[in-house]
């Protein structure tokens, strides 16, 4: 009888209390307000410097992007703040392929997930520690940090999903999530 093989570890650890990746394969990139001013209505942003960081990805590709029938495993955190009455937020986008699906699930923090369909109608859920959010196909989503702390949560993707940024860059979200009164109210576009 043969000895089962071992497969090489690519040593990738999660913190599942913070859900912080670590490892070498582990990469990263971060949103500034810079990076990000465009999406907000109104992108005056006083005692903030372009610099500010808004968001950071770390991310585990283990497979090649592109390829079908691999996952991608990421956590994002949300810094807190405020663009003029809208939260910090992601930039948002839909799958390059459509048909794609993704989790969210949130580790600390709160917010709200804004999905968005082809038909441009916006929904949220609410991002709460522990909750678990499937994205189907074909929906565009964004993540706010309406909370004082930092939000955190971790996705997970099919490696050919790819990112369509564009299309938000072009047209937005048919609705922005802003600070009324201090809730979080999904204000509809003009
Ligand atoms: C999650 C995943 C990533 C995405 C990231 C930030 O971790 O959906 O694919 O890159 O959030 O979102 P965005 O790319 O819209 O800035
Ligand atoms: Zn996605």
């Amino acid at each position: 009888m043969t000895e089962p093989s071992q497969a090489a570890s690519p040593g990738i650890r999660v913190d599942w209390w913070c859900g912080r990746l670590e490892g070498l394969l582990v990469r990263e990139s971060r949103k500034t307000l810079s990076h990000l001013q465009k999406l907000f209505q109104y992108p005056a942003c006083e005692g903030m410097g372009p610099d500010t960081v808004v968001y950071r990805v770390r991310w585990w590709e283990p497979v090649p992007a592109n390829l079908e029938g691999g996952l991608f495993w990421g956590l994002t955190e949300i810094e807190s703040g405020q663009v003029g009455d809208e939260y910090f937020m992601t930039h948002g986008h839909f799958h390059a392929k459509r048909d794609r699906a993704e989790y969210y699930g949130t580790i600390q923090g709160s917010g709200m997930l804004i999905l968005m369909n082809e038909k441009r109608e916006t929904r949220l859920e609410e991002m709460l520690p522990g909750s678990l959010h499937y994205i189907p196909g074909g929906i565009a989503h964004r993540v706010a940090n309406t909370g004082v702390a930092p939000l955190s949560f971790w996705a997970c993707w099919p490696s050919d999903a790819g990112h369509d940024y564009a299309t938000i860059d072009a047209n937005g979200f048919s609705a922005r999530l802003k600070n009324r009164n201090g809730r979080p109210t999904l204000v509809p576009e003009e």
